[in-house]
């Protein structure tokens, strides 16, 4: 079957730049081919996820909060490229992109995200309280900076157990104003916690910019009164991730403690489902996904250096549109919780 004309990933040209460093100058992994297309094709099920996320909300299948993470997909999957087995994950509630990165399976995550039996939380948790002891993945938080917090519990409980497990938690720009992530940070440092700390900086919290909403706008240095170090990462460029990732949990492997990684990134769709936009332009987004798409670079290097062609590319989104189609219509022919599932899992 011929595939279909917007089955792709629009071309757009990414910006040159050096193929050996990050656009704002740091290290890259190098990738072989196989990791490219690991890259792209799990970059490209979270975002086909989440566009399909977006259309069911419009639709009125999904009720409640739903962040979408398009534009973002770099940082989780170059992180997860270099976890291993028992590193925890922990986040806020722009999740659904951690989830499916951490291996959590697309049908459960959609099912919770309709609410439905199947899901992750039995339809009781939706879009931001989702979780999976099997994947090593806590959650799902929709109190800002309350992940901080726990995960810092996590790398305590790996300290206390003595294994080499690394908590990775994840919080955004917004949410490092919070003290809760100070204490946090005191903690980690004073027991040297193997915590990697993950500002994901996508300039906005809701509608505020960093701009006009923080002192010290370079977070990676928010950890320096602790003793805590931290790295600023390209964090549209997967394989700019993926070379921080590997230097910051061979940092907590080696006893060292806690350290910082600052993402820049970049959230394309608006803060949740209704928002104004008028906090940015038009432009600034385009800019951004013309300039900067973490995606589109990835394939970009994938056809010239003829490791794939745009035939096997649109191979890969016609797979993994059918993964995202089939959760769909798992999730909508799932049964909601019986009403008596009200008063089970809850804390009394
Ligand atoms: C303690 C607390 N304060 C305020 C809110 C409301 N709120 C929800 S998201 C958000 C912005 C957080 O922005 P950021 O940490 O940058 O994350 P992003 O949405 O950009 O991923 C705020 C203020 C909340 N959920 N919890
Ligand atoms: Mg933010």
């Amino acid at each position: 079957m011929a595939p279909r004309k917007n089955a792709t990933v629009s071309s757009r040209k990414t910006s040159a730049k050096p193929a050996n460093k990050a656009s704002n100058g740091g290290p890259v992994a190098d990738f072989d081919r196989d990791e490219e297309l690991k890259a792209y094709r799990e970059m490209l099920l979270i975002r086909r996820f989440e566009e399909k996320a977006g259309q069911l909300y419009g639709m009125g299948f999904i009720g409640g909060f739903c962040h979408l993470y398009i534009g973002q997909e770099a940082v989780v999957v170059g992180m997860q490229m270099a976890q291993k087995e028992g590193d925890q994950v922990i986040t806020a509630y722009r999740d659904h992109g951690h989830m499916l990165a951490t291996g959590m399976t697309a049908r459960g995550v959609m099912a919770e995200l309709t609410g439905r039996i199947d899901g992750y939380s039995r339809g009781k948790g939706g879009s931001m309280h989702m979780f999976s002891k099997e994947k090593h993945f806590y959650g799902g938080h929709g109190i800002v900076g309350a992940q901080v917090s726990l995960g810092t519990g996590l790398a305590f409980a790996n300290r206390y157990r003595g294994n080499d497990s690394v908590s990775i938690a994840y919080f955004g720009d917004g949410a490092a104003n919070q003290g809760q992530v100070y204490e946090s940070f005191n903690m980690a440092a004073l027991w040297k916690l193997p915590i990697i700390y993950i500002i994901e900086n996508n300039r906005y919290a809701m509608g505020t910019s960093t701009a006009r909403a923080t002192a010290q706008s370079n977070y990676s240095l928010r950890g320096s009164g602790f003793g805590i170090p931290g790295v600023q990462v390209d964090g549209m460029d997967v394989r700019a991730v993926k070379a921080a990732a590997d230097e910051a949990l061979e940092h907590c492997r080696s006893g060292k403690g806690p350290i910082i990684l600052e993402m820049l990134t970049y959230r394309y769709r608006g803060h949740s489902m209704s928002d104004p936009a008028k906090y940015r332009s038009k432009e600034e987004v385009q800019k951004m996904r013309s300039e900067q798409d973490p995606i589109e670079q990835v394939k970009a290097r994938l056809i010239e250096k003829g490791w794939a062609s745009e035939d096997d590319l649109k191979a890969v989104d016609k797979d993994v549109r059918d993964i995202v189609a089939d959760s769909a219509d798992f999730a909508q022919a799932a049964p909601e919780p019986d009403a008596s599932e009200l008063y089970t899992d809850i804390l009394l």
